[in-house]
């Protein structure tokens, strides 16, 4: 059953109301000015340290203790007012504890860098107003997995000197891993290859739960690009991955390293448990820090089958086997082979639950139950299959028809029903539109409680004040994926204002006025708890790479130092920027994959659109399919795709499902491939490129079994059609 009431038990237990009353106004914390060591201001001024988008929202959060509205002022670099106005005071905010006002200067349109808000004689930081303002996170963010790659040298000429270092876990010495890796007593008798991969987080191991989660983000975000019809901002030599110009997609590439080692980590046909995925391989013991991985002596050891592991296998690597089709169809076909096979096994083994016991040497990452990584996977194995057996996994569910698919506290690497709504809303299946309708409307209704906790929040975020457990930056950054689908299905802009608006709280407009983001703010974090980027532990080795989100506020004090220095702490405040604060400084795959997934999103509308905002348009082709020739078990269809968006279409795949089991048996002008239901129609060398206003048009013959309903609806590259 889905859980109803409490967040799940790994989460925090829920704060008293006495807690949070009894730290409002924490006087010396919420007085404290951001960056400058100024003098003893009564009032300070949070501010997306980084900058707004020119036709974003533009809200401030001023901390004080004046009751009555006060007035502030924009002043741009030569330190001119270009606009002023009033506060609201919002009074005493409980998950900061402190009393805030809220500043908006949204009206103001005007670009430029070095602006700063004043109010009441404090000044922020000085930030931005510009179009391009998230073009550098973009990379930035994605650069973080292949940072963390194992298995491969990181190399200098990509990532700067500071941050190269050999390949780690090949099996060279002092390494024991990670290419013939035995099991823990008693799991296996044999050896496994499980070279590769991400390294979770600041330690060395790989776990295929978060793995999968965070693959799955990456993939998807040049999912979502794509049906934005932009994603060549992701696509080849956009990113700093040894992989440049091999004509995929630079996401794809980074996140095939993380998929190759999760399809390693499937127990093999002929073995007891075979389709299964181990839970995680990692060091027998804790490693001590610092320690680059190369360096890492540990024996590495496989940990028992999952069944939440092997469903994440199963749903990212059928997820791989539709969006990778294009550009690579035996790898497509490799992926879903394991999915499938993943599936198969997971059915068998439905509760092979990983214990919360597990946690020597490495994270437990325990989930006792899997009903929602079921619903996940069935969604990605029906969206690439179109067959039955996976639609009735996912229809008869009870998450499909959950109300709480989407929780108040996000989705994440144990919860992940809302990944399963999430493909189902924008991945055309051949699910009823009633039904389509519904999962889309759980996503708006989704988004909409964010909003609205938001609106009543002084720094506008969208977790509740109980949610802020490990990890807390993950989950804005989660929900703020939730929101920018919502404004994509919906059109509606307060959507996408929503999801802007969370990176404002990632980049300094948050109680603490820091940037959780290393090398984006004027004052932003830089001691994340990393065994390499760990220079406060070593001068001689970096901090963290620009880009990479530390965990955030987690008011469970979950390690010593969080334990003794915050103690007493109001739960927004709850963060230090210490390297040992592995409960709130740590840095994680889940964490960096919705941030990149949300700065690709703001910086795609920022730059691509001229600055001019919006949605696109919720429909960006039209199709006509006439059935041009019928007879007793044959016939053929004539299909002209047209682009009617803004941007020109550089390869095309037209997807569609048949209603009443047609099969396509040859076509032309376009390459046709079949399964199950789910049919996928790719530009030929001469009709690749489609202008805005162009037509394509190619032939199917096929057979069908008496009736030949035509399909209702066709998607291009993954966006709906009209
Ligand atoms: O470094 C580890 C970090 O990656 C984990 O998130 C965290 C919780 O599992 O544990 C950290 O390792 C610590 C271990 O749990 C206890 N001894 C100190 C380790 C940090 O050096
Ligand atoms: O993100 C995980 C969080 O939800 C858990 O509460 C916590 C303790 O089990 O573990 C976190 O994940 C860590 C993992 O166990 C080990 N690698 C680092 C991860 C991020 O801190």
């Amino acid at each position: 059953m889905p859980r109803t009431t409490a967040p799940p038990l790994r989460r925090l237990p829920r704060l008293s109301a006495a807690l949070l009353t009894g730290t409002l106004l924490l006087g010396g914390l919420a007085v404290a000015p951001a960056a400058s060591g100024a003098t003893a201001a009564t009032t300070a001024v949070r501010v997306n340290q980084v900058g707004y988008l020119p036709d974003g929202p533009k809200r401030a959060t001023v901390v004080t203790t004046a009751t009555q509205a006060l007035s502030w002022q924009l002043r741009n670099a030569a330190g001119t007012v270009v606009a002023s106005g009033p506060t609201v005071p919002r009074g005493a905010d409980a998950p900061s504890g402190q009393s805030v006002q809220v500043a908006d200067f949204s009206s103001y349109q005007g670009t430029g860098t070095g602006y700063v808000l004043s109010v009441d004689g404090s000044g922020s930081v000085p930030f931005d107003i510009r179009a391009d303002l998230y073009d550098a996170l973009r990379s930035d963010a994605m650069a973080f997995f292949h940072h963390q790659r194992s298995g491969i040298a990181i190399d200098a000429s990509l990532v700067g000197a500071a941050y190269a270092r050999p390949a780690g876990h090949l099996g060279v010495s002092p390494n024991k891993g990670d290419v013939s890796v035995p099991c823990q007593a008693t799991v296996c008798d044999y050896t496994q290859d499980v070279r590769g991969g991400w390294y979770d987080a600041g330690d060395h191991g790989k776990y295929v739960v978060n793995g999968g989660l965070s693959t799955w983000l990456v993939v998807n975000s040049f999912e979502r690009a794509e049906r934005a019809g932009k994603g060549a901002a992701l696509g080849d030599s956009t990113l700093r991955v040894p992989e440049r110009g091999n004509g995929v997609p630079d996401v794809l590439d980074e996140a095939r390293w993380e998929l190759d080692f999760l399809m390693r980590m499937q127990v093999p046909a002929g073995k007891p448990y075979a389709g299964m995925a181990f839970h995680k391989v990692h060091d027998a013991a804790w490693t001590g820090m610092p320690l680059r991985p190369d360096q890492d002596a540990q024996p590495r050891e496989l940990h028992r089958p999952s069944t939440a592991a092997t469903l994440n296998l199963a749903a990212a690597a059928a997820q791989c086997a539709r969006v990778y089709r294009p550009y690579d169809s035996a790898y497509a076909d490799r992926c879903l082979s394991a999915a499938r096979r993943a599936w198969t096994a997971a059915q068998a083994n439905p509760a092979m639950y990983a214990p919360s016991s597990d946690s020597t040497g490495g994270g437990a990452y325990e989930d006792a139950r899997v009903t929602d990584e079921f619903y996940w996977a069935a969604a990605e194995l029906y969206a690439a299959t179109g067959e039955s057996a996976y639609r009735d996994a996912v229809t008869s569910s009870s998450w499909h028809t959950s109300a709480d698919a989407f929780s108040p506290y996000g989705f994440g690497w144990a919860d992940t029903a809302a990944l399963g709504r999430l493909v189902l809303a924008t991945v055309p299946t051949g699910l009823p539109a009633s039904d389509v309708a519904r999962v889309r409307a759980s996503v708006t209704a989704a988004a909409d409680g964010y909003l609205s906790r938001m609106a009543a929040q002084g720094y506008a975020v969208p977790v509740p004040a109980d949610g802020y457990f490990w990890g807390s930056n993950g989950e804005v950054a989660n929900d703020a994926v939730v929101m920018a689908v919502a404004g994509e299905l919906t059109g509606d802009a307060r959507y996408r204002a929503g999801a802007l608006e969370t990176m404002d709280y990632l980049l300094g407009r948050n109680a603490l006025g820091l940037s959780y983001v290393t090398g984006h703010g004027e004052s932003a974090a830089q001691n994340q708890h990393h065994r390499f980027w760990a220079h406060q532990l070593d001068a001689s080795l970096p901090h963290p790479p620009a880009g990479s989100l530390a965990g955030g506020p987690n008011s469970g004090l979950q390690d010593p130092i969080a334990a003794q220095r915050l103690a007493g702490c109001a739960p927004a405040a709850c963060y230090i920027d210490h390297i040992d604060s592995y409960s709130t400084n740590e840095v994680a795959v889940n964490w960096n994959a919705p941030l990149a997934w949300l700065a690709a999103y703001a910086a795609e509308r920022a730059s691509d659109d001229g600055g001019s905002g919006g949605e696109p348009p919720a429909s960006a082709c039209a199709v006509t399919y006439t059935v041009t020739n019928s007879w007793n078990t044959g016939f053929t269809a004539n299909v002209t795709v047209e682009n009617t968006g803004r941007t020109a279409v550089d390869g095309w795949q037209l997807t569609w499902a048949y209603p009443d089991g047609q099969r396509v048996t040859s076509a032309w002008n376009a390459t046709v491939t079949q399964s199950g239901t789910a049919v996928g129609a790719r530009n030929t060398d001469w009709n690749r490129t489609l202008a805005p206003g162009a037509k394509a048009s190619f032939g199917v013959q096929g057979t069908h079994n008496g009736t030949n309903p035509a399909p209702d609806s066709f998607s291009l590259n993954a966006g709906a059609c009209s």
